[in-house]
């Protein structure tokens, strides 16, 4: 690699070389530094936040450090690297992670109280990093944790949002909107004004004969949009290996054109130019699970499709190897069919830009991608109008339709006569208008296509891509369940789960090896141990109740059940089930007499998840909620033994509070729908027990730590489609139970019934398709044996502990390890 500053110089470089702080005084040292000098400020007016700042950028630093080395190696090295393309990153807050990845945590805290700081709260300054809706970003974020601490070369790219997934405030039961506006200062990213790529959208193409006779396609005029690359680098775990998350940030075209317009005086067309680039990257859609075909979400995956694949060709093309190389050299996986344009792309370059011959550019193509699919729900199918794409990418639509000719032509040959056939699997749906369907075209421009669960995996092969097992076979398509990372959802969020872990599993070993949990087998019996362990939970649960009150002034007793429920709000999550689950325990106790009351188990179940904002059902179900709440929390009959608490704006480190707190959690989408869930994991590690249905990956966890420690109920994914045309069919009376708490809300008792109207019609007049009627009785029952398990504390936490030590699985490490066995094909690289 060709160094900048000649040999004799070299020497003055090296001698001056910073590499952080390595003690606490010099940790104390830089932070005073960046106090004074970055962030200009003193000792009279350093606060929590300023503190905060600087802290951080003393971080920063030592990363940076890390980042230049493991990039060097990589580049030096030519290894093959993995790019991970996702339109969402939920990273939470970078801080602590830092420190602890780092293993710099102990330094911090006693330089920061030297400098009359806790560190507690300067971590709880950081404001989070919220790029992402649910699932899918939290396991990209997990995923870059899991490549940098096993050493992977591997980048994330997406896009800097300038505002996040909004921040959800509830009024009068009602939730409402607010914009995350999050960059006011953010340590963590190195703007790189000099890593730029020009993007193209509009236009038209034209279409000539070269010299040879080959036909030429120029993609020529339209509208250019400049896209900046921000760089933030993340940690490994114990080891210096930091990778690199690239997002891009979009910003007017800085051509002759804007300044002539400028000059003439056309101030306010030049303002407006300014504004249409850069609102490119300046909201995440707040959707999740939902297609809503929006142009402008088709123009950020475009944008950021072809500032990253541009990236990834200028680093290969320096490496001067020939193009055949390339799916040597390159992998990438394709979060979703976000960026499915991207093969597209990547076949426009090889063909227009770099005259490779057809068939040789696809083959480059089809084995450089992966797909990942997180969803079969219809509605969650990316597909876009003809027409749109058209307009927007003229040549990447001819491009498409080449795809598919030579696509349909094989299976043609393969499947003769077969008209059928053809039309189901075209990428190109004959429906008026037409529409290109993403997942076909990132099935057939992939070498690997992988769901995230065992039972979503097999789900896909018979429903939504049935007709393609056949046509490619069966080695095409797997499976890689999804993990998360032990390092931010135990060491980080349980601190003293993850020190007592460690004093019966021989050390911290466990959180690069999770299979090792299972040491804490020898310990189930061990009085003092599990005196231990529930001690840490209660204590864990104090801390959650005290922040309900002081967010929501309401008095919960540490000592109840706590019963959670967090994810974004869907019909298919069934919220809607617990809810009237929680209706149903309450006037069973109000029809109890005092004496009978006083044996009842307490809980307090707690909700917390937000809606997309043009989701008027799931809207409905959060004002149920919290009307639910306003009853029951001020019963003078009720008392502790029932709250309800609706947790406003949760996201990742509200997540890090809850989820140690739980005793048991809900995961009770219908069968068939929650393509895997990754909370489910978090709460076990966290020692709390599942409520659940026979969905995604609760069967693995159920499979890894015994179907004694899981409450499973509900119907199962192969008996779905038969009670649904029962619904539409046959008779299906209401389940009396639920007619009871239907007739309750009716009446009024939480509030307007006709609020509500559209949540009991559901299950009662549009064919129930949630199935929440037909698994109410199971839920109830069940819910009955949590009340009486709980009672038996001793068993309970056995099992917990139990469950603890079988979790190994479940980490991200471990399914990073398979995609980069079973698809990427690339290797660590040690720093
Ligand atoms: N998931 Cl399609 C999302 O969070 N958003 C989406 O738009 C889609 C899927 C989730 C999925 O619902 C969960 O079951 C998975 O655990 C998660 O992706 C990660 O695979």
């Amino acid at each position: 690699v060709e160094a900048s500053i000649p040999e004799p110089q070299r020497e003055a470089w090296t001698k001056h070389e910073f590499s952080g702080f390595k003690n606490k005084d010099d940790f104390e040292r830089e932070v005073v530094r960046h106090v004074e000098t970055t962030l200009a400020r003193s000792i009279y007016n350093c606060d929590e936040s300023a503190a905060y700042s600087a802290s951080s950028l003393a971080f920063r630093d030592r990363l940076i450090k890390d980042w230049n080395k493991t990039q060097q190696r990589q580049t030096f090295t030519d290894s093959k690297r993995v790019y991970y393309l996702s339109l969402e990153f939920l990273m939470g807050r970078a801080f602590d992670n830092a420190m602890l990845n780092l293993g710099a945590k102990e330094v911090a805290k006693e330089g920061l109280a030297e400098l009359g700081f806790r560190i507690e709260d300067i971590i709880g300054q950081e404001h989070d990093a919220a790029l992402g809706n649910g699932g899918l970003g939290r396991l990209a974020a997990c995923f870059l944790d899991s490549l940098a601490t096993l050493n992977y070369p591997a980048w994330g790219y997406g896009l800097r949002y300038r505002y996040g997934i909004f921040k959800q405030e509830i009024i009068d039961g009602y939730q409402v909107e607010v914009p995350d506006y999050w960059l006011d200062f953010n340590p963590w990213e190195f703007p790189r004004h000099d890593v730029t790529v020009e993007i193209q959208f509009y236009g038209h193409v034209d279409k000539r004969q070269d010299e040879n006779g080959k036909t030429i396609a120029k993609w020529e005029g339209g509208e250019m949009v400049t896209a900046v690359a921000y760089d933030v680098p993340t940690p490994g775990y114990d080891t210096p290996s930091t990778n690199n998350l690239r997002l891009w940030s979009s910003k007017a075209a800085s051509g002759e054109f804007d300044f002539q317009k400028f000059n003439s005086g056309d101030y306010e067309s030049s303002v407006a130019d300014q504004q249409r680039a850069e609102t490119i990257s300046a909201v995440l859609y707040p959707n999740d699970n939902l297609d809503r075909g929006k142009e402008l979400r088709l123009k950020q995956q475009y944008f950021w499709v072809a500032a990253s694949l541009y990236d990834i060709v200028r680093r290969f093309k320096k490496s001067k190897r020939k193009w055949n190389e390339f799916p040597d050299q390159v992998a990438i996986q394709l979060n979703d069919t976000h960026p499915t344009l991207a093969i597209v792309e990547l076949q426009r370059i090889l063909v227009d830009v770099e005259g490779l011959e057809w068939d040789e550019a696809w083959q480059i193509v089809t084995s450089t991608f992966g797909y990942t699919n997180h969803t079969v729900l219809p509605e969650a199918l990316e597909k876009w109008p003809v027409g749109l794409v058209q307009h927007l990418l003229p040549r990447h639509l001819q491009i498409i339709y080449d795809i598919n000719l030579f696509f349909l032509q094989s299976v043609e040959k393969r499947y003769p006569n077969d008209r059928d056939l053809l039309r189901r699997v075209s990428i190109i749906e004959e429906s008026q208008p037409k529409m290109v369907r993403m997942a076909y075209l990132a099935v057939v421009g992939s070498h690997k296509v992988n769901g995230v669960a065992e039972l979503h995996s097999d789900l896909i092969q018979t429903t939504i891509f049935r007709d393609f097992v056949a046509i490619f076979g069966e080695d095409k398509f797997t499976n890689v369940t999804n993990g998360i990372t032990p390092r931010r959802w135990l060491h980080q969020a349980n601190p003293r789960l993850s020190e007592l872990i460690a004093s019966k599993a021989d050390g911290y070993e466990f959180l690069k090896d999770l299979t090792l949990l299972n040491k804490l087998e020898l310990f189930i019996d061990d009085k003092e141990f599990r005196k231990e362990w529930a001690e840490i939970k209660y204590a864990n649960k104090v801390r959650l109740a005290r922040y309900i009150k002081s967010t929501l002034g309401i008095n919960v007793n540490p000592a109840a059940l706590f019963d959670v429920q967090v994810k974004r709000i869907h019909e298919y999550k069934r919220q809607q089930l617990n809810i009237f689950g929680v209706i149903h325990r309450y006037l069973t106790l109000k029809a109890m007499s005092p004496e009978e009351r006083k044996m009842q188990q307490p809980r307090v179940s707690i909700f917390g998840g937000k809606a997309a904002p043009g989701y008027w059902m799931a809207k409905q179900i959060i004002h149920l909620i919290n009307n639910v709440g306003a009853l029951v929390n001020k019963d003078p009959d009720i008392g502790d033994l029932l709250k309800v608490i609706f947790l406003e704006d949760y996201n990742v480190s509200k997540a890090e509070i809850i989820t140690p707190a739980s005793d048991l959690s809900e995961h009770i989408s219908t069968a068939g729908t929650e393509a895997s869930g990754t909370s489910n994991m978090k709460f076990v590690l966290n020692g709390g027990l599942i409520i659940g249905t026979c969905d995604g990956a609760n069967i693995e966890i159920t499979r890894e730590i015994g179907q004694e420690n899981i409450f499973l109920f509900g119907t199962l994914s192969e008996d779905v489609e038969d009670l649904r045309h029962v619904h539409t069919y046959g008779e299906h009376p209401i389940d009396p139970n639920l007619a009871k708490v239907f007739d309750a809300i009716e009446r009024g008792m939480f509030g307007e019934p006709n609020d509500f109207k559209a949540m009991i019609s559901a299950v009662r007049d549009h064919g129930d398709y949630y199935l929440v009627s037909d698994d109410f009785q199971s839920y109830i029952d069940t819910q009955k044996m949590v009340d009486e398990e709980y009672q038996n504390q001793e068993e309970w936490i056995s099992k917990c502990i139990r469950s603890v030590a079988r979790m190994g699985f479940f980490s991200s490490d471990r399914c990073i390890n398979e995609y980069a066995e079973g698809i990427w094909n690339i290797e660590p690289l040690a720093v």
